[in-house]
C-alpha cells in the first residue's frame, strides 16, 4: 500500500519534488530521461566468453539533491545487461568488493546447480567466484540478483540486480524490435522507500513481512519519475518486476491494450492482446508499443481485480492480497519517428510443451505460514520461520525433494495463505497447466519460470528436468517475494 504516510516521507526525503504515486497528482512531470543499463558482451577468449562482475558498494542519486548509498554490479546501483547467445559458452567472474558475503543467482536459466549461484555459492568479502556453463536455452529476458540465505531482500533493494539477455537465430528472424536502448529497451521497475538521510529504508516491520516491503517510490532502472524518448514507430519493452513484492497492474493511460509476445522464457507462440497484465517479482514480459509522432503515453499500475473485488475467493482477502492504487510507472514520448515495420505475424513461434499425461508425478507445494499462531512469530530472533511450504522454513542442510533426471512432472501449487506469493523454481523453464483447472490468461502460455498463485488458488506447472543431474547440490524453489523467501519459504531439489 502506498499510504498518505509514505508520500509525505518521501516528500521529506526528496526536499524537493512530491514523487507521489496517485494518479492525476500534478507533481509527476516525468523530469527524469530512463537510464539504460549498459550492454556487457564479455571478451571472448579460447573457450567462449568471460564477464567480469564487480560487486560494489557505491552512491546513487535518485531524489534530487538525495546521495543514497547503494550497492551495484560494475557501478553504483544495479547491474549491466549481460548479453549473450544460445549456444555460447560462458564464464562468470563475479568479484566480491563488499564487506559482507553475497552471491549472484542467473534467474530464469538452465544450468547446472552448481552455476546457479543461489545460497549454497556465497562468494565471500575480496574473493572471486568462477562459473562456466553453456546457453541452452531460447532467446528471453532473464536476470540476475544477489540470493544469500535470509539477505536476498535487502542486498537485491540495495542494488544487486541485473539483466541477462539471450539471443538466437529463431526469433532474430521475426524482425521484431531488437536494436537495444533505441527500440528495444528494458525496464526494471522497482518499488523504494527512503529515509530522512536519503537511504534505502529497509527496517523491516512484522506488517512488512507478512505482506512484503512496498515503497512508495518507483523507479524504473534506478530512475525515479522517469520519462523515454521513442525513437522508432514501434518498440519493443522488455519489462522485469524487479522489486521485492509489489505486484504490478499494467496497462496504458490511452486504454489500448497491450501487446504481449513474451514471458519469463522467451517469445510466445501468439501475440496476447490484454488490457491489464498483472506482473508479480521475478516474472517478465515483452510487450510491443506502436507511436504516431507527437504522442505520448503513460504504463500506468492500476488497482487489480482481487483487490477490486472482482474475483470470489479475492473478495474476502481485498486490498491484503492486491493492489489498491493507480499509479504511473513511466511516460513514453514520441516526438519525430523513423519508420518501422509494423506488421505482426499472428504466430510467432514454437514453445514446447508438456501434455499432463507425460508426467511421471505431481508433487504438491502447500505455501504455508507453520508458526502462525503458535506464538513464534513473536519470538524475537529474526523472521526465519514465518513462512514456509509444506509446514516447514527453509533449511540450508536439508533437501526437501529428488527429481529423477529426464522426467517430466507436474508441481501443484496450493495457497494456504491470505496473500498472493509468486511462485519461481530455478533451473527450469515450465508451462502453466491450470490455475483452479482454467486455463492460464494468454500472457501465461509461454515458458515460465515464476508464476504468481492468488490466495486460496492453486495453480499446477509442468515441466522435464533434463540435462544436469547433481546428488550434492539442489536447486531452490521458492516464493519470490523477497521478504517471505529470506523468512522461510523456500525449499530445494536435487536431480538425480
Ligand atoms: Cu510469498
Amino acid at each position: 500500500m502506498i499510504s498518505r504516510r509514505d508520500v509525505l516521507l518521501g516528500a521529506t526525503a526528496a526536499g524537493a519534488a512530491l514523487l507521489t504515486s496517485r494518479p492525476g497528482a500534478a507533481a509527476r512531470r516525468f523530469v527524469n530521461p530512463l537510464r539504460v543499463p549498459p550492454l556487457l558482451e564479455g571478451v571472448s577468449q579460447d573457450d567462449g566468453k568471460i564477464y567480469d562482475l564487480s560487486v560494489a558498494a557505491g552512491k546513487s542519486e535518485f531524489l534530487p539533491g538525495i546521495s543514497t548509498p547503494t550497492l551495484g554490479i560494475n557501478g553504483a546501483y544495479l547491474g549491466p545487461t549481460i548479453r549473450c547467445r544460445e549456444g555460447d559458452r560462458v564464464t562468470m567472474r563475479v568479484k566480491n568488493t563488499l564487506a559482507e558475503p553475497t552471491t549472484l543467482h542467473w534467474h530464469g536459466l538452465h544450468l547446472p546447480a552448481a552455476s546457479d549461484g543461489g545460497p549454497h555459492q556465497v562468494v565471500e568479502p575480496g574473493s572471486v567466484w568462477e562459473t562456466s556453463f553453456a546457453i541452452k536455452q531460447r532467446a528471453s529476458l532473464c536476470w540476475y540478483h544477489s540470493h544469500l540465505m535470509e539477505q536476498t531482500g535487502e542486498q537485491v533493494l540495495r542494488g544487486l540486480a541485473g539483466l541477462f539477455l539471450i539471443e538466437d537465430e529463431p526469433s532474430r528472424s521475426l524482425g521484431l524490435p531488437s536494436d537495444y536502448g533505441v527500440d528495444d529497451i528494458p525496464l526494471i521497475i522497482q518499488d523504494r522507500r527512503f529515509g530522512a538521510d536519503g537511504s534505502f529504508d529497509y527496517d523491516l516491520t512484522m506488517h512488512d513481512v507478512m505482506m512484503g516491503y512496498k515503497g512508495s517510490v518507483v523507479l524504473v532502472n534506478g530512475t525515479a519519475d522517469p520519462h523515454v524518448v521513442l525513437r522508432r514507430q514501434r518498440t519493443r519493452l522488455r519489462i522485469l518486476n524487479g522489486s521485492n513484492s509489489r505486484i504490478y497492474t499494467l496497462g496504458r493511460d490511452d486504454g489500448a491494450e497491450l501487446v504481449v509476445i513474451g514471458s519469463d522464457g522467451g517469445l510466445l507462440e501468439q501475440p496476447a492482446r490484454q488490457r491489464r497484465v498483472r506482473l508479480s517479482p521475478g516474472e517478465r514480459i515483452e510487450i510491443l508499443v506502436d507511436m504516431g509522432s507527437d504522442q505520448s503515453v503513460r504504463l500506468m499500475s492500476y488497482p487489480d481485480r482481487v483487490a477490486a473485488g472482482g474475483m470470489g475467493r479475492g473478495l474476502m482477502m481485498g486490498g491484503m492480497a492486491g493492489n489498491a492504487e493507480t499509479f504511473p510507472i513511466i511516460e513514453l514520448r514520441a516526438t519525430k519517428l523513423e519508420t518501422a515495420e509494423l506488421s505482426l505475424p499472428e504466430r510467432l513461434i514454437h514453445v514446447p510443451n508438456w501434455a499432463a499425461a507425460q508426467a511421471a508425478r505431481t508433487r504438491t507445494f502447500s505455501l504455508d505460514m507453520p508458526m502462525m499462531g503458535m506464538g513464534g512469530m513473536m519470538g524475537g530472533a529474526g523472521m526465519g520461520g514465518a513462512m514456509g511450504i509444506n509446514g516447514r522454513a527453509m533449511d540450508l542442510d536439508r533437501v526437501d525433494e529428488r527429481v529423477a533426471l529426464g522426467s517430466i512432472e507436474i508441481w501443484q501449487i496450493r495457497n494456504t495463505t491470505p496473500l498472493a506469493h509468486p511462485f519461481h523454481i530455478h533451473g527450469v523453464q515450465f508451462r502453466t497447466l491450470d490455475r483452479d483447472g482454467q486455463s492460464p490468461l494468454p500472457h501465461e502460455r509461454g515458458l515460465k519460470d515464476t508464476v504468481l498463485v492468488d490466495p486460496g488458488s492453486t495453480v499446477r506447472v509442468i515441466t522435464e528436468f533434463s540435462d544436469f543431474a547433481d546428488p550434492h547440490r539442489p536447486y531452490m524453489y521458492h516464493c519470490h517475494i523477497l521478504e517471505h523467501e529470506d523468512a522461510g519459504m523456500m525449499g530445494q531439489f536435487v536431480v538425480v
